[in-house]
C-alpha cells in the first residue's frame, strides 16, 4: 500500500511537470560568448549581434528602428496548409539601418527568427539569428549593409520554415522577392485539393508503355551487338578450350578478363594523357 502511494505521488509529479504551461520567459540576462554571440541557460539565444560596427559603404547609421515580432503556431491559421508562422512576413528598411528586433515565441516549441546572407567578414556565418525553445521574449540587434537586397527570415527548425515560417526583408529596393512567402509569393509547391486530379489508373498504363519502349530500344540496341561480338567470339574461344578442364576454362576465362581490364585501363590512360599535352600546349600558347 506504501508503496502504491509513492507510485502514485511520482507519477503525478512527473505528469504535472510534462503538461504545465510552459512559463514566458523574459531573456535580458544572456552570457557574452565573444563574436556577438550571447546565450543563457533557458534556452535564449542571439547570433550576429551588432550594434555599433558600420559595414563597408555605410558612412553612417541612416536609421534606427525597432520592430517586435511574434512566432507562433496561430499566425498560420489564415495560411491554409501551412502550421506555424511569424505575424510579419514581410519587411522593409532603408540601407545602413541599426535594426532591433523584439523576438516573441508565443509556442511551447523552440523557434527562431534567423536571417541569412548578411556579409561575413561582419557577421560570423552570413547569419544574425535570434532562438527562444519556448515562450518568452529576446531582443537582438543588428546593422544592415548598404546594398539593395532581400534577405531570408526564416525559422531554422526542421520543417519550420516548408511549414510557414518564413517572411522576407528588403533593403532598399530589394533584389526581387523569394517564393512561398505566406501571402507574399507564390508556393514553389503548390497543394491540389481538387478532386479532378488523375487517378492512378489512368497514369500506369503511360508508364508501362514508357516501359515497354525502353524494353524494346535495349533489344534492338545492347543486345544485337552483344549477340554479334558472342558470335564472333565463340569459335574463338572453342578452339581456345579445346581438351581443358572445367577449372582450366575458368581460369583462362579470369586471365583473358585480366588482360581485357588491363588493355582497357591502358587505353584511358593514353586517352588522358593525349587530352592533358593538348591542355597544356593551348597553355603555353598564350
Ligand atoms: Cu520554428
Amino acid at each position: 500500500m506504501q508503496k502504491l502511494f509513492i507510485a502514485t505521488i511520482i507519477a503525478l509529479t512527473i505528469s504535472s511537470t510534462a503538461f504545465a504551461e510552459k512559463e514566458f520567459l523574459n531573456h535580458t540576462r544572456l552570457m557574452d560568448h565573444g563574436d556577438g554571440h550571447f546565450m543563457d541557460m533557458d534556452g535564449g539565444m542571439i547570433m550576429g549581434q551588432n550594434t555599433d560596427v558600420l559595414p563597408g559603404g555605410c558612412d553612417e547609421i541612416e536609421a534606427t528602428e525597432e520592430i517586435t515580432v511574434h512566432a507562433g503556431h496561430k499566425y498560420a491559421e489564415k495560411f491554409p496548409g501551412r502550421m506555424y508562422a511569424f505575424d510579419i512576413q514581410e519587411y522593409h528598411f532603408k540601407p545602413c539601418t541599426k535594426l532591433t528586433v523584439h523576438f516573441i515565441n508565443d509556442d511551447s516549441i523552440r523557434h527562431q527568427w534567423m536571417m541569412h546572407g548578411l556579409p561575413r567578414y561582419l557577421y560570423p556565418k552570413g547569419m544574425f539569428h535570434m532562438e527562444l525553445t519556448g515562450p518568452g521574449k529576446i531582443s537582438g540587434t543588428l546593422i544592415f549593409p548598404p546594398n539593395d537586397k532581400t534577405y531570408l527570415v526564416h525559422c531554422d527548425i526542421s520543417q519550420h520554415m516548408e511549414k510557414g515560417m518564413k517572411a522576407q526583408l528588403k533593403i532598399g529596393k530589394g533584389s526581387g522577392d523569394l517564393p512561398s512567402i505566406p501571402g507574399v509569393t507564390a508556393n514553389v509547391i503548390q497543394d491540389d485539393y481538387r478532386d479532378s486530379i488523375p487517378e492512378p489508373a489512368v497514369v500506369a498504363p503511360a508508364t508501362a508503355k514508357l516501359a515497354a519502349e525502353s524494353s524494346d530500344s535495349v533489344i534492338s540496341g545492347v543486345l544485337i551487338i552483344g549477340l554479334a561480338i558472342g558470335l564472333v567470339l565463340a569459335p574463338l574461344l572453342a578452339t581456345r578450350f579445346k581438351g581443358m578442364s572445367a577449372g582450366e576454362i575458368v581460369s583462362t576465362v579470369f586471365e583473358l578478363v585480366a588482360k581485357g581490364i588491363g588493355i582497357v585501363i591502358k587505353l584511358i590512360t593514353s586517352l588522358i594523357n593525349l587530352v592533358s599535352s593538348k591542355k597544356s600546349i593551348e597553355l603555353s600558347d598564350k
